[in-house]
């Protein structure tokens, strides 16, 4: 045999070892895929996340615009990566999230964050397989791990793969899992065997599209942050446009209507993974005892879960626009409590929420709670609800 063939019998021999031990390793961490693509694979993507920033839709989340390039060229980020695995994990709720929104004194916390932070829980197992992997690989192989926080296009690249496509509601859809797969990547030097892409399997359909409350995509496959209630109660630390809070109903951390929406749930099995599994007192919480929490309370309800991201000031801000949105009477108490918050904007929520909650008199005769309010967004709430201040 000539010894040019002979070397590359023994890289090809070599590439589905190492294929092959990722891929045990992604099952043995509970990984429901893992797949490789090449970093040269979504050549598209620079020129849809350019538009999609140049129409300002990702809002205030203004570390998209600072990491664009890395974000749209895995070369750029890594320029020795070489090829680049997939992983996805099955978060499948054992029931239609949607029934939540029949039940007004209940608020939904979203299908992701019901318990552990997918981040800790993945980044955790993708380390793991790192390690053992570069072991397995021999000296000079370099090995990386990402889950979301990384500017690493993981939609594109897990399509590429062949995981899912990116569906109309712009996440990936498996054949298999659905809407309900959390990703994560791994980038490495050493050279695998490629998986073949996935194909569009959408069709006609638009369920995810028409299922928005908020109206957020733009058009098909393109999303506009700003009008997103994922956005807007996560990512958002501003005011909440007054004329979407209506449409958030009982939704006070993230959304899964258009996830929801996909008839390609309905192969999906829910997930394996226990730490995915809502915790009881995440599954429907009652919103009187979320508008009670303080900063201690809250960060006991919501340790290890991604919900203690935001903080307890902005989660309140959340809940009330679910009293807001309640029509019940009964939420007038625990809202009134609220207008004397320390934090501007819960008191500006307050507000809000009374201005709806209470009939027009009585929420009149709150306006010697606005006397002294020292900060202008909250002052602009009582001025929007009606009540004018005297200087
Ligand atoms: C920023 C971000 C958000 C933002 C923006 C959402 C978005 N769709 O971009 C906000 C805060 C709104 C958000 C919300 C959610 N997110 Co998010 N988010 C991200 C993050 C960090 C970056 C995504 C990104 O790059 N967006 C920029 C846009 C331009 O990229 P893109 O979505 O890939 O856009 C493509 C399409 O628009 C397409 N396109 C544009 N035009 C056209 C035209 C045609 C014809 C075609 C075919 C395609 C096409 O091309 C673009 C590039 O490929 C990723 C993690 C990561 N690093 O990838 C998680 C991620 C996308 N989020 C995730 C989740 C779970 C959610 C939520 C479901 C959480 C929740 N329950 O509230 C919601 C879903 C809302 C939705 N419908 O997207 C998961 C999705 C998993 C999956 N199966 O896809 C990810 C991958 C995190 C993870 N590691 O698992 N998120
Ligand atoms: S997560 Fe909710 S608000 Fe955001 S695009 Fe999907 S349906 Fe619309
Ligand atoms: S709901 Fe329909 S259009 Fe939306 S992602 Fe699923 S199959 Fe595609």
């Amino acid at each position: 045999m000539p010894l040019e063939q002979a070397t590359s019998d023994q890289a090809s021999r070599t590439r589905a070892k190492l294929t092959a031990l990722l891929r045990s390793e992604a099952a043995a961490q509970g990984f429901d895929l893992c797949r490789i693509t090449t970093p040269d694979s979504i050549p598209q993507a620079a020129g849809r996340l350019a538009s999609f920033i140049d129409a300002d839709y990702h809002g205030t989340m203004a570390w998209m615009a600072e990491t664009q390039a890395r974000r749209a060229n895995p070369k750029t980020l890594w320029s020795e990566v070489r090829s680049i695995v997939l992983f996805g994990i099955n978060y499948a709720p054992d029931r239609d999230p949607r029934y939540l929104q029949a039940l007004p004194d209940k608020a939904a916390i979203s299908v992701y964050a019901r318990n552990r932070d997918y981040h800790d829980v993945i980044k955790g197992r993708l380390k793991e397989i790192a390690t053992r992997f570069a072991a397995r690989a021999g000296g000079g192989t370099d090995v990386k791990v990402f889950v979301d926080t990384a500017p690493v296009m993981e939609k594109p690249l897990a399509e590429a793969a062949g995981l899912g496509w990116q569906g109309k509601h712009t996440n990936l859809v498996s054949r298999q899992y659905g809407s309900w797969l959390f990703l994560g990547s791994l980038f490495t030097t050493a050279e695998l065997d490629f998986d073949a892409a996935e194909l569009d399997h959408c069709g006609s359909c638009r369920a995810c599209l028409d299922a928005c409350p908020t109206a957020a995509f733009p058009a098909p496959y393109q999303i506009d942050a700003r009008r997103c209630i994922s956005y807007l109660t996560i990512e958002h630390k501003g005011v909440i446009d007054a004329a979407l809070r209506p449409a958030f109903g009982n939704r006070i951390y993230g959304c899964d209507d258009c996830l929801s929406a996909c008839p390609w749930n309905k192969f999906a099995e829910t997930a394996r993974e226990m730490k995915f599994h809502a915790r009881d007192a995440l599954r429907e919480p009652d919103i009187a005892a979320l508008l009670a929490l303080d900063d201690a309370g809250f960060r006991a309800l919501f340790s290890g879960s991604p919900v203690k991201r935001i903080g307890r000031d902005r989660f309140v801000r959340n809940v009330l626009i679910a009293a807001g949105n309640s029509g019940l009477e009964t939420l007038i108490g625990p809202c009134r409590v609220l207008l004397a918050d320390p934090a501007p904007q819960v008191r500006g929520m307050a507000v809000w929420a009374l201005s709806r909650l209470m009939d027009r008199p009585g929420f009149l005769e709150l306006a010697d709670a606005s006397a002294g309010e020292p900060d202008v967004e909250v002052m602009a709430e009582w001025t929007a609800a009606g009540v004018r201040q005297c200087a």
